[in-house]
């Protein structure tokens, strides 16, 4: 039998959960079984079982890659996770998953009656801002996404987790089964009000009155969720070994720091997460902004300039004081005063904070991995920032300064003129945005016109177009490390 962390002895210093695990009941479905839910979610319902004795068991659910299941499986289900930060590491046995499924290895069937289980309470998720099929843009279903048409046209066999969770929702309802809370826990704003949405549009466009039962017996608890997980390596895997005394390939390595805002709206019932610091609270909708406009923000800037100026770590572009004067500047200057925070928040607190987590060189967050899927995070992160102060007339030029820095990086070329592997759902529109385009001038013309990006009103503003090709133009001659530095 192979050695794994369910059936080998762990170092002592590994912090392992005392629970009968036979006690738990899959009250949670969860779709998304990747870094972030194994470090995040997963965890605290770890913590939580431990210490309020409750029975909230988890059933991960992934419908692409079914890799990681099997290997989860293998290993009745439990896994670890790393926490560093920048001066120790504490090695954590998760234990609150007890059972999995995947639609490929496992068949539609099998995910979809999981879901119509009884006791299942809540169906949370964390499948990337593209797994919403939205314009994130409008915060409607796109009903031009492959997976929705395809999902329109065979409800009963359905691919994408939107359509998975209607007809979960669907079958409970002929069933007369109680319906689950949805939980979004992605970094979308208005996160689970965008599948609210998304969710309503599909069922509505099959069958109105499935439609209006959901609107009217499903809640959705908006979140603001964080936590810097790097996507697994190697060298991550092999320090995992060293630290539990046996290999976790489903184990995984974050910083330490963690926070958890959720709206307190269940339909049926939900998890004591604050006893672990979670806050519930009646509006998340401050917070999620907070932390999608200066952290999210901050690091979409630093991936991509970071990125052309060849830093391969968010850690590395704190070393570059440039980077890290922009970072501090675009978070306090040009984010901070967008937002309206509950009194006594410290915003400039929050600030040194993300700075100082962005600093801690033992978390290797790659700048090409923050860079992914630019067009379903530049809404959240920068444009509706752009939009409040094109309407105040206040100066923005760090925003400016990173959008133009994700336009030359989506042109697939660096400085230097290697391939850089843009990795987006939009890429085939960005090739033709640079195909038909020569001047810096039309390239910005040509991206701003995306409208599910950009809306229809940035294109307008004649200063921002002018400033953003002079930036443009300025980035392709001089290039990022000069342009940041001179701009600081
Ligand atoms: P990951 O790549 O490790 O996992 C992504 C998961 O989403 C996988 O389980 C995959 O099967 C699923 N997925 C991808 N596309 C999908 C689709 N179209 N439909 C259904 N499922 C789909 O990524 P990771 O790190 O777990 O991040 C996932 C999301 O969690 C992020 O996009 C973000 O919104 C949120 N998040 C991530 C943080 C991080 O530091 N990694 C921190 C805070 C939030
Ligand atoms: C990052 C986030 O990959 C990205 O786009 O900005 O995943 C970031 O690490 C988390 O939101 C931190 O909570």
């Amino acid at each position: 039998m192979t050695q794994n962390i369910s059936n080998t002895p762990l170092n002592s210093q590994v912090i392992r959960p005392s629970f009968d695990r036979s006690t738990l009941k899959t009250r949670i479905v969860h779709i998304g079984f990747g870094a972030f839910h194994r470090a995040h979610q997963g965890l605290y319902t770890s913590e939580m079982i431990e210490k309020t004795g409750s029975d909230w068991g988890i059933c991960e659910i992934n419908l692409f890659g079914g890799e990681l299941i099997s290997k989860l499986r293998q290993q009745d289900h439990l896994y670890s996770v790393l926490e560093k930060s920048s001066d120790s590491v504490t090695a954590k046995i998760s234990a609150s998953v007890i059972e999995s499924r995947h639609s490929v290895l496992d068949g539609k069937q099998a995910v979809l009656d999981k879901m119509t289980e009884p006791q299942v309470a809540i169906v949370s998720m964390t499948i990337t801002e593209k797994g919403y099929c939205a314009d994130l843009n409008t915060g409607r279903l796109d009903y031009n996404n492959a997976l929705i048409i395809a999902d329109l046209a065979e409800p009963e066999q359905p691919q994408s987790a939107i359509g998975y969770i209607v007809e979960a929702l669907k079958i409970r309802k002929a069933k007369g089964i109680k319906p689950f809370t949805v939980m979004s826990c992605d970094n979308i704003q208005d996160n689970s009000r965008v599948a609210k949405q998304v969710i309503l549009d599909y069922a509505n466009k099959l069958d109105t009155e499935l439609g209006t039962w959901i609107e009217q017996n499903v809640s959705f608890p908006c979140t603001m969720v964080d936590r810097i997980v790097p996507a697994i390596t190697e060298d991550s895997l092999a320090q995992l070994t060293e630290n539990l005394g046996v290999a976790d390939p489903v184990g995984i390595v974050c910083e330490s720091f963690r926070q958890w805002v959720i709206e307190d709206d269940f339909v049926n019932g939900r998890p004591e997460w604050d006893a672990v610091g979670a806050t519930f609270v009646e509006d998340v909708r401050p917070f999620e902004d907070m932390k999608l406009r200066m952290l999210n923000g901050s690091h979409s800037f630093l991936a991509y300039l970071g990125y052309l100026a060849g830093y391969r770590y968010i850690y590395e572009t704190m070393q570059d004081q440039a980077f890290r004067n922009a970072a501090f500047k675009l978070m306090t200057e040009e984010q901070a005063v967008t937002l309206s925070m509950p009194e006594g928040t410290d915003l400039t607190e929050y600030a040194n904070l993300l700075i100082e987590r962005f600093s801690n060189a033992s978390i290797k967050h790659e700048t090409w991995q923050i860079a992914t899927d630019g067009s379903q995070k530049l809404p959240q992160r920068m444009c509706e920032s752009l939009r409040f102060h094109l309407q105040h007339g206040t100066p923005t030029p760090c925003l400016i300064l990173g959008v133009a820095g994700w336009m030359v990086y989506v042109s697939e070329q660096d400085e230097q003129g290697n391939k850089i592997i843009v990795n987006d759902p939009m890429l085939e529109q960005f090739r033709s945005a640079y195909k038909n385009a020569q001047t810096s001038e039309e390239i910005v013309l040509s991206l701003l016109g995306l409208n599910n990006i950009f809306g229809q009103d940035l294109i307008q503003n004649a200063d921002f177009v002018n400033a953003l090709v002079e930036v443009v133009e300025q980035l392709k001659t001089i290039g990022a490390k000069a342009l940041v530095a001179k701009t600081l």
